[in-house]
């Protein structure tokens, strides 16, 4: 019989980055610290107004791209991230130019925001040409090295290795560049994280590995599959710090992503960001969700929708209802576009088959 734990009020907090120790101490690890990096405050309305943009685009374009699916026009496997949108907004937006990102096949948000055009990744969902990946990748395999965007991976856990690859060349290239690896809690089980820890710390690698905990990795929940649900603690063996943020809140995402960039970018190492976050539809598009009843998923967008609470925040700044519904409607526009676009745009050429399947220089 499975037993459910859930020993999320036992835990002790784990040390902050400031506070992590070094080589000629015993490991803080387990001693009382804050474990949130707390909302940033001074990020400003016209920041906070693009962060809920940004989201709006998420939101709009993942429920579209849900339509489609269900109309036929999207084939294969289609993972939204709809309630997860503030984790990558508020990462993303404390990035520089030349950061790299890699990330599993939930990944059209993360793709939209590194600025790869919504009507390139909605045409590859629908298989066209004009695909971000020529209409041969789908939604678990696009990729652009020009928005420095590394995938869209279907092996759980493959893109933490790659990712810590990534870093490596950062690191060995001196470019100042850092490696955002997203996974999700059950990829947080995978062997080859450990294996990349352990490598990433040693080497001191410019990675931040970024916890997706939505709670679920398919139908199981992650107090059921995990001796230690607390994700940030997971790099404790290999002394890489680990911070627990509020993945709902947006400003909470952009605060940690600033911290942990802060002690990345300094020649520190690797950090865990554990994302605590929530996927309102099933793991796929083919999900009974028979693991979870209505009233869990509801209570949750009721009290915790993370565009729903900056929006109120929004609101307290005195942003009106009309610069709203502006905003709505220049996404609407903008996914619709991409949605015609996706669905009218040519299918690739047969010949398309035999391109891309080998590198043929070395
Ligand atoms: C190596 C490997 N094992 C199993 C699977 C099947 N599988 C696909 S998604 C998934 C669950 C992963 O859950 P999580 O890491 O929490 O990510 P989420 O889907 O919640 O974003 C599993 C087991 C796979 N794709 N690859
Ligand atoms: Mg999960």
């Amino acid at each position: 019989m499975a037993v459910a734990k859930n020993k999320a009020e036992q835990q002790p907090a784990a040390p902050r980055p400031s506070e992590k120790a070094d080589d000629s101490k015993a490991s803080k690890t387990g001693q009382a610290g804050a474990v949130s990096a707390g909302p940033v405050a001074d990020l400003g309305k016209d920041k906070e107004l693009a962060a809920y943009r940004d989201m709006l685009l998420i939101r709009r374009f993942e429920e579209k791209a849900g339509q489609m699916y269900g109309m036929g026009l999207i084939g294969g496997f289609c993972h939204l991230y709809i309630g997860q949108e503030a984790v990558v907004v508020g990462m993303q937006m404390a990035l520089h130019d030349g950061d790299a990102i890699i990330t599993g096949y939930r990944d059209h948000g993360h793709m939209l925001l590194c600025n790869i055009p919504p009507k390139d990744v909605m045409a590859e969902l629908t298989g066209r040409a004009a695909g971000i990946s020529k209409g041969k990748g789908g939604s678990m395999h696009m990729f652009s090295v020009e928005h420095k965007f590394y995938g869209g991976h279907g092996i759980v856990g493959a893109q933490v290795s790659l990712g810590t690859g990534l870093a490596f060349s950062h690191k060995y290239a001196e470019d100042g560049g850092v490696c955002l690896a997203y996974f999700g809690d059950g990829a947080a089980n995978q062997g080859q994280v450990y294996e990349s820890f352990n490598m990433a710390e040693l080497w001191k690698l410019p990675i931040i590995y970024v916890i997706e905990n939505n709670q679920y990795a398919m139908g199981t929940s992650v107090n059921r599959a995990s001796a230690e649900d607390q994700l940030y603690r997971r790099g404790e063996s290999f002394r890489i710090p680990g911070i627990q943020v509020d993945g709902m809140d947006v400003l909470a995402c952009r605060g940690a992503a600033e911290e942990a960039l802060a002690w990345v970018r300094a020649g520190k190492g690797p950090l865990i960001l554990e994302m605590k976050t929530y996927r309102y539809r099933g793991h796929s598009m083919s999900d009974p969700a028979k693991y979870r009843s209505r009233d869990e998923v509801q209570a949750v967008r009721d009290k915790s929708d993370p565009i729903e609470h900056a929006k109120k925040l929004l609101e307290d700044m005195g942003v009106t209802e009309a610069e709203f519904k502006a905003a709505d409607q220049d996404i609407r526009k903008q996914v619709n576009e991409a949605a015609d676009f996706a669905e009218q745009t040519p299918e690739p050429e047969p010949g398309e088959l035999y391109t891309d399947v080998l590198v043929e220089s070395y």
